[in-house]
């Protein structure tokens, strides 16, 4: 067992963000497993669940005439436009079936503000909004993160270099993650979250 002030944050492992999924990342499906196995260690685990309501803005469908995969800039700053996903209530936003989500203690829904996105697990995309993450593992008296799940260039990414700068130890278990990797995104984050101080395993 893991030690008490330790935790594992599962990212997004949603049916969009698996084979099939409406924003599918290639192997999403294989780390399941595996998650499931190191879940069993860790007396704290987190799941993060991307939850947007219909005509996000993060959507490209909810801009007229630009494409899925483009930038578009927001008021907060450069914003990838996704095909619409993880619709709040819908298949496409439950947790992988395989996913033993019933073990976890809490689980944090991002993206739900209609015009900001939100990455991290821990602050919504204009990087102030806080989802309050940080003060759940701050009163369970945390100090230790690892971080597995989907999408190692996105989500994973975001949360990891996020919580490295509140000042928590973060690791990310690479092997139990997959990348999107859009316009060579996968290395800048890799670089993005070394430079935070972030330990990446696997
Ligand atoms: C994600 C793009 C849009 C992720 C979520 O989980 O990495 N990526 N929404
Ligand atoms: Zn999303």
């Amino acid at each position: 067992m893991r030690a008490a002030d330790e935790a594992l944050i599962v990212i997004d492992l949603q049916n969009d963000f698996c084979p099939g999924g409406a924003l599918a990342v290639a192997g999403g499906d294989e780390i399941v497993g595996a998650i499931n196995g190191l879940m069993s260690q860790f007396q704290i685990v987190v799941l993060t669940q991307d939850w947007h309501p219909a005509g996000h803005s993060s959507f490209a469908s909810s801009h007229d005439g630009l494409e899925p995969f483009s930038v578009t800039d927001m008021s907060y700053g450069p914003q990838v436009l996704w095909p619409d996903h993880c619709l709040q209530g819908s298949h496409g936003a439950e947790f992988h079936q395989d996913l033993h989500a019933d073990s976890a203690q809490m689980i944090v829904r991002k993206g739900f503000n209609p015009a900001v996105d939100s990455y991290s697990a821990f602050f919504e995309n204009d990087h102030v909004t806080p989802t309050g993450l940080e003060g759940y593992l701050r009163t369970r008296g945390v100090k230790k993160l690892t971080m597995v799940g989907l999408a190692l260039d996105f989500c994973v990414n975001f949360s990891a270099v996020d919580g490295a700068k509140l000042g928590f130890d973060v690791s990310v278990d690479q092997s139990l993650c997959r990348a999107i990797d859009l316009d060579g995104s996968l290395e800048a984050a890799l670089l993005g979250m070394t430079d935070a101080g972030v330990q990446l395993n696997g």
